[in-house]
C-alpha cells in the first residue's frame, strides 16, 4: 500500500432483516470483509468493523403483511438469526446493530435536515399508484396486474417473475391493488430528490481519475453510470414504515430506506464508538473500504458519496469498494423467494464445529472476478482432499512424531543443512505473496499460498524422513521436527484470518500465544522447549451420506418450486364428438420391455393387445426400469399410422401424464381389465 492511514474503518452491506443469510451473502461481504478485518488486527492496525440489519424498505412490510404481523416482528425474528450466525461462525464485528434503533434514527433525521436546510434537495411531483380504498399510496410491488409481456396475472408493479421482465407499475395491464384488491389510480404526490447530476464531475474525479486501482467490475460498472449521465433521486417514499422525514407537513413519508441504510453505517459506529466515532469517518488518515455485493455498487459509489459529499463537515468517502460478483448454488442463482441458499443457521445446525469448512469452501470460491459456483461435491473435496488431507494431515504428523520422538517437547535444532534453508526461503516467499494478496483483496489467492505452506511441509516431511533417520541420527531428527513445528506455527498465522477456529486450536496445541502477522516465516515461532498439547485432528472426513443429505434437501425444493409454479395449460379448443371418437384407445398388458439401445430416452414395449402382439416405442426410460413394467397395463393410441423409431417399427403410442417437473407418469385401468378393451 502506498498511502499510510492509521486507522481502516471496515464496513459490511446490510442484509435486509426479511430473511436469515444464505452462503452468498457470506461469500460476497462477511467472509471477504473478517478476512480483511483480522489480517489487519493482526499487523497491529486500528480497525473498526461496523455492520448490521437493514430493517427498512418495503420487502418487509410485505412479509408482514403475508404473515399477518408487524414489520417489527419480522426484523426482530430474522436480526436474532442473522446476529447470531454470524457471531458463530465467527465474523469478527466490532458492532452488528440494526437500523430501527432510535440512534439510528435520530442519525439519519439529522442528516436529511442538513441537506435539506443548505438547500441540498429538489422538490418533485409525480404521479404515484393509489389505492382509494387503502387511503394509501402503493409501491411498485404492492401494484399486481396482467404482464404485457407473457400474460401472466400475476405480475408485480416492479417485475413479472413468471417472465422475468422488470416492469414500471404504469406498464401492467388491469392494474390493483394487493392491499384491497381495488383498481390502481393514479396520484400526485411530491417528493425530496438528491441532485446527483450536481456531483457527476466530482464523482467523476474522484472515481475515474483518482481509484484507477479499483477492481475492475467496480470501476467498469461506476464508469458506465457516470457516462450515461446522472439524474436526480428520490430519497423518500409515501410509505408508513421507515424513518420519518423530518420537515413539517411531510406526513405519511419516510425516508427511502437506500438513503438510511449507508447512514447505518455511521450510526452503528457512533454507537460503540461514541467520543470517538469522527477520527473514523471525518479523518484523511482513516481508509473507509466498502465490502458489498455487485448490486450494491451504485449506491455506495455515486449515491452515498454524493450524499456524503453534499453533506460535507469532513465525511471522507471510501477508498475502496472490493464488491464481488454473486455466488451460485449448483449452477442456479441463489433466490431467497424460491428458498434455493444454504442457510447459514442451517448450515450450522447440520454441521456443527465445521465454520472453518465453510469459511475455506467460501473464500477458495469467491466470486471474485466473475460468478462462481457453490456445489456439495466441492464443498466435500476440499473438506477431504485439502482441510484433512494436506492440511491436517501435515500438522498431524508433525506433532505425532514430535510426541514420538521427543515426549510431545520442541526440540532444540541443530546445524541446519540446505533443504532446511530452503523450506524457510520458499516460506517467506510465499508469506509475502500471501501478505500482498490480502492487501490488494485477492483473498483466493492468498488462501492458495496459504495451502502452499501446508505442502511445503508435507514436501519437507516426505523428503526429510525423520522416521528413517531415527535410527541413525537423532540430532538430526530434532532439526527436521523443530522445523517442521515452524511450519506448524506458519500454518496457525497464516490461515488465521480464514480459518480462525483451526488456527486458535493448532496456536493452543503449539503453545504459541497470541499470534501476530510478524511472526510469519520466522524460525523461532514455536520456541524449543515448549511442552506441545496432545495432537488432536484439525479436521475430519465428510461422509457422503451428508452431503447425499443436502444434496437430497436441494432436490426435494426443486420439485416444490416447480409445483409452486405449475399452472394448468388453458383449455384447447374444441374437438367435435364423431372426430374424438375415431380414435382407437386401448388397454393391453406389458409382455416384454426392454432399453433401446443408443436411445437413453427410449423403451421397446411388446404389449398383449387383445388381437396379437404390437410393438410400442415410448420415450419413458429415464422414469421407468423395464423390468418393473412387464405385467403392468397401460393405455395406448392404437389406429395411428405406424413410426419408425431407431430401426425399431412402433405401432402406436403409449398415454403418460406430464407431471410439473417435465417427468413422464404411465397412464393404466385403475384395476385389471381384459387386454384389448377399448377405453370410452
Ligand atoms: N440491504 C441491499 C442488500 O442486502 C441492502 C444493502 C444496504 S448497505 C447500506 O443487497
Ligand atoms: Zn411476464
Amino acid at each position: 500500500m502506498e498511502k499510510k492511514f492509521k486507522r481502516t474503518l471496515i464496513t459490511t452491506a446490510l442484509p435486509y432483516a426479511n430473511g436469515p443469510v444464505h452462503i452468498g451473502h457470506l461469500a460476497g461481504v462477511y467472509v471477504p470483509a473478517d478476512i480483511y478485518a483480522r489480517y489487519l488486527r493482526m499487523r497491529g492496525d486500528d480497525v473498526v468493523m461496523v455492520g448490521g440489519s437493514d430493517e427498512h424498505g418495503v420487502p418487509i412490510t410485505i412479509k408482514a403483511r403475508q404473515e399477518g404481523v408487524t414489520p417489527q416482528d419480522i426484523v426482530d425474528r430474522y436480526h436474532k438469526i442473522i446476529k447470531d450466525s454470524m457471531a458463530e461462525l465467527g465474523i469478527s464485528f466490532d458492532v452488528y446493530s440494526r437500523t430501527t434503533t432510535d440512534l439510528h434514527a435520530r442519525t439519519a433525521s439529522e442528516f436529511f435536515r442538513r441537506l435539506y436546510d443548505n438547500g441540498q434537495f429538489e422538490e418533485q411531483t409525480s404521479m404515484q399508484p393509489y389505492d382509494e380504498q387503502a387511503g394509501e399510496f402503493l409501491a411498485d410491488r404492492y401494484v399486481v396486474g396482467t404482464c404485457p409481456h407473457c400474460g401472466s396475472d400475476r405480475a408485480y408493479g416492479d417485475q413479472c417473475e413468471a417472465c422475468g421482465t422488470s416492469l414500471n407499475a404504469t406498464d401492467l395491464i388491469n392494474p390493483r391493488s394487493a392491499l384491497t384488491s381495488a383498481p390502481v389510480t393514479m396520484k400526485q404526490t411530491s417528493h425530496w430528490y438528491l441532485p446527483l447530476n450536481k456531483w457527476e464531475d466530482a464523482l467523476r474525479k474522484w472515481i475515474l481519475e483518482g481509484h484507477k486501482e479499483w477492481k475492475t467490475n467496480v470501476y467498469g460498472q461506476c464508469k458506465s453510470w457516470l457516462d450515461m449521465g446522472l439524474q436526480p433521486r428520490a430519497v423518500s417514499r409515501d410509505l408508513n414504515w421507515g424513518v420519518p422525514v423530518p420537515v413539517e407537513g411531510a406526513e405519511g413519508k419516510v425516508l427511502y430506506v437506500w438513503f438510511d441504510a449507508p447512514i447505518g453505517y455511521i450510526s452503528n459506529t457512533k454507537e460503540i464508538l461514541p467520543d470517538s466515532w469522527e477520527s473514523y469517518w471525518k479523518d484523511p488518515e482513516c481508509r473507509v473500504v466498502n465490502f458489498i455485493g455487485k448490486d450494491n455498487i451504485v449506491f455506495h459509489c455515486i449515491v452515498f458519496p454524493a450524499m456524503l459529499m453534499a453533506y460535507g463537515d469532513g465525511f471522507q468517502l471510501p477508498d475502496n469498494v472490493p464488491a464481488n460478483e454473486f455466488l451460485n448454488l449448483e449452477g442456479d442463482k441463489i433466490s431467497t423467494s424460491r428458498n434455493w441458499a444454504v442457510w447459514l443457521h442451517e448450515y450450522l445446525r447440520d454441521f456443527p464445529g465445521k465454520q472453518d469448512v465453510l469459511r475455506y469452501v467460501l473464500t477458495a470460491n469467491a466470486p471474485e472476478t466473475k460468478d462462481n459456483d457453490f456445489t456439495w461435491a466441492d464443498f466435500q473435496s476440499r473438506n477431504n482432499n485439502e482441510l484433512v488431507a494436506t492440511l491436517g494431515n501435515f500438522v498431524n504428523r508433525a506433532m505425532v512424531l514430535t510426541h514420538k520422538y521427543f515426549d510431545g517437547k520442541v526440540p532444540a535444532a541443530g546445524n541446519s543443512e540446505e533443504i532446511d534453508e530452503r523450506l524457510l526461503a520458499d516460506i517467506r516467499s510465499v508469506r509475502d505473496s500471501l501478505t500482498a494478496n490480502l492487501d490488494t483483496f485477492h483473498f483466493r489467492e492468498a488462501l492458495k499460498d496459504a495451502m502452499d505452506i501446508a505442502r511445503l511441509g508435507n514436501k519437507y516431511l516426505q523428503e526429510t524422513e525423520p522416521w528413517k533417520v531415527a535410527k541413525t541420527d537423532m540430532g538430526r531428527v530434532a532439526t527436521v521436527m523443530y522445523c517442521a513445528l515452524q511450519v506448524c506455527g506458519d500454518i496457525a498465522v497464516a490461515f488465521a484470518p480464514v480459518l480462525p477456529f483451526m488456527s486458535e486450536k493448532l496456536a493452543s496445541m503449539l503453545g504459541m500465544g497470541v499470534l501476530t502477522w510478524d511472526m510469519l516465516g520466522r524460525d523461532d515461532l514455536v520456541k524449543s522447549g515448549t511442552v506441545l498439547g496432545s495432537a488432536e485432528l484439525l479436521f475430519e472426513k465428510i461422509p457422503d451420506e451428508q452431503i447425499n443429505a443436502q444434496l437430497e434437501r436441494l432436490s426435494r425444493i426443486k420439485e416444490e418450486n416447480k409445483i409452486k409454479n405449475f399452472k394448468a395449460e388453458p383449455q384447447a379448443a374444441d374437438v367435435d364428438f364423431d372426430t374424438f371418437m375415431k380414435a382407437d384407445l386401448r388397454v393391453g398388458t406389458v409382455l416384454e420391455c426392454t432399453k433401446v439401445p443408443k436411445a437413453d430416452k427410449l423403451l421397446k414395449f411388446l404389449i398383449d393387445d387383445g388381437l396379437e402382439k404390437r410393438t410400442i416405442v415410448s420415450g419413458i426410460a429415464k422414469y421407468y426400469n423395464p423390468e418393473e413394467l412387464v405385467g403392468k397395463q397401460v393405455c395406448f393410441i392404437a389406429n395411428l399410422p405406424p413410426r419408425k423409431l431407431k430401426g425399431i417399427v412402433s405401432q402406436g403410442m403409449i398415454l403418460s401424464a406430464e407431471n410439473a417437473d417435465g417427468s413422464l407418469v404411465l397412464i393404466g385401468p385403475s384395476a385389471p381389465v381384459v387386454p384389448g378393451v377399448q377405453i370410452r
